[in-house]
């Protein structure tokens, strides 16, 4: 009697561990060996330029899957009345975006352009095997190379040339993303887009117009004169900026091409729900901030709830203030009052505050000798640009797009001296418009003495293809005591 009991526990235990285990495997979803999916048919890789993606796989079979990338080396723009020899997979940076689903099999069909001067190959960071394909891809201009290999992990891969020297190839634009979706793929979304960042050397410095070519010394300082979202200053920003409307889901494929700078990729105004940490499978909530390295990347999606302009930027700030990594995702839609209420209310408010708000006085700084002669206002004005309007008035007067007006050939500059000396005195905000482009932003007053105004503007009148014009202390005095 009591062995048949014993018998009968012994027995009911090892059935209820086989229940629990097999509740616990139907949870985990079960996954396939990748190495032993099965591919069926095949098919041509659609290929977008960013900052679009490829249709999601949906629930696809895995198949045969043929990507034909092409190499090309051509000059573009790095910014205003800037350009650069750029070299690129498939005509733009970053490169071609590649979507693609766990146990495809991918024909990799890479051609070198006949026009082009160089060597390259491609390091795909998807691959299981020796140089993630470098080693079996190295291709002469006018040639076509083709290795295959099998996606085994799903994520958000970066690929880039891997050809000596390869930072040189990878600082001229070399890099792109390949997506790896899991099987049934990701979870839908209203939006999905492409950006990667990339930092860039040239000879002259940020803003020095004309063809730059790349500046090997300060690439290996890591000293880059731009940062920048999709190969450009203003890639994404205006016309060419990417949207979404109040209430829809959008999907950032996030990636950083380096070929030094790790990114602390940021969105002003909006939170990411879920971010794909490093573009693996682990999945964060609530962030506000996502480290991106050189050579990885990150998924980050956000639901968009109020109107308005979103700003992308790499939060090493000075790099998208000052160097370009500035993007500009554009919600429209109605506002919602209870989620953000826009300005309630605003007065003048003296003294001190505002929304104009003054530089602190530095007492110490020792007093501009007297200019007399035109040459030494010009030759005044010029240390007073330097060290007081070039933070957001750049190099060259040339501005920062949709941030900073350009002071040079500037039509607002050069149509109203007394309005210019103005702006200087008591600074400026709202919309205004420059050389056809809008500009809706704050420029802080600046602490000058009359003379230090009277200097500064006729350097900048005197500079950049402006009208010439001298501006006399006199001349600003009577603006400052005009109310
Ligand atoms: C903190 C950034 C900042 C600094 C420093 C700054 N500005 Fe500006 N400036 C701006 C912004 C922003 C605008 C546009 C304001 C707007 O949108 O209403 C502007 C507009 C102007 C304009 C009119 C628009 C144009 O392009 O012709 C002039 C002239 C100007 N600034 C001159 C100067 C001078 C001279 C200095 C240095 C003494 C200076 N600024 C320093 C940010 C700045
Ligand atoms: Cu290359």
């Amino acid at each position: 009697m009591r062995n048949k009991i014993s018998v009968l526990t012994i027995m009911m235990i090892v059935f209820a561990a086989l229940w629990i285990q097999s509740c616990d495997t139907s949870n985990k979803k079960t996954k396939k060996d990748p190495t032993k999916i099965k591919v069926s048919g095949s098919m041509v890789a659609e290929l977008t330029a960013p900052p679009l993606v490829p249709k999601p796989v949906g629930n696809r079979e895995a198949t045969k899957l043929i990507v034909n990338m092409e190499i090309i080396e051509k000059e573009g723009t790095m910014a205003d009345g800037v350009s650069y020899m750029y070299w690129t997979f498939g005509g733009t940076v970053p490169g071609s975006f590649i979507r693609t689903r766990v146990g495809d099999e991918v024909e990799f069909h890479l051609k070198n352009h006949p026009d082009n001067k160089l060597p390259h190959n491609i390091d795909l960071h998807s691959v299981t095997g020796p140089g993630g394909g470098a080693a079996s891809s190295f291709v002469a201009p006018g040639h076509e190379v083709v290795f295959s290999f099998k996606v085994l992990n799903e994520g958000l891969y970066v690929y880039h040339c891997a050809t000596a020297p390869v930072g040189m190839h990878i600082a001229n634009g070399m890099y792109g993303l390949i997506l790896v979706e899991p099987e049934g793929g990701l979870p839908p979304v209203d939006k999905e887009y492409y950006i990667m960042q990339g930092d860039f050397y040239t000879k002259g410095a940020n803003g020095e117009r004309g063809l730059q070519p790349f500046d090997m010394t300060k690439a290996v300082k890591e000293q880059p004169d731009y940062v920048v979202f999709n190969g450009s200053v203003g890639a994404l920003g205006g016309e060419k900026g990417i949207n979404a409307k109040v209430g829809e889901t959008v999907r950032l494929f996030v990636g950083n091409g380096g070929p030094n700078l790790v990114s602390s990729f940021h969105v002003i105004g909006e939170i990411f729900d879920k971010v794909y940490i490093e573009g693996g499978s682990a999945v964060n909530e609530n962030i506000q901030t996502t480290l991106i390295p050189a050579g990885g990347s990150a998924i980050v999606d956000f639901k968009v709830e109020v109107p308005g302009n979103l700003v992308l930027v790499d939060h090493s700030i000075f790099r998208a203030f000052n160097k370009g990594a500035l993007g500009i995702l554009k919600v429209t839609g109605e506002e919602d009052k209870t989620l953000y209420s826009g300005k309630q209310y605003e007065e003048v408010y003296h003294p001190e505050g505002g929304t104009i708000q003054t530089m602190p006085e530095d007492s110490a700084a020792k007093p501009h000798p007297q200019a007399v002669t035109l040459e030494e206002r010009i030759a005044e004005g010029k240390s007073i640009y330097a060290s007081t309007c070039f933070a957001c008035h750049q190099a060259e007067g040339g501005g920062i797009a949709k941030t900073f007006p350009p002071l040079a050939k500037s039509d607002y500059l050069n149509a109203d001296v007394n309005r210019a000396i103005d702006i200087v005195l008591r600074g400026k905000t709202g919309e205004i418009t420059v050389n056809g482009e809008k500009y809706n932003s704050v420029m802080t007053a600046q602490t000058l003495k009359d003379e230090e105004v009277a200097n500064v503007l006729t350097y900048i009148y005197h500079s950049w293809g402006n009208s010439k014009k001298e501006v006399t202390p006199a001349m600003v005095s009577a603006i400052r005591n005009k109310k």
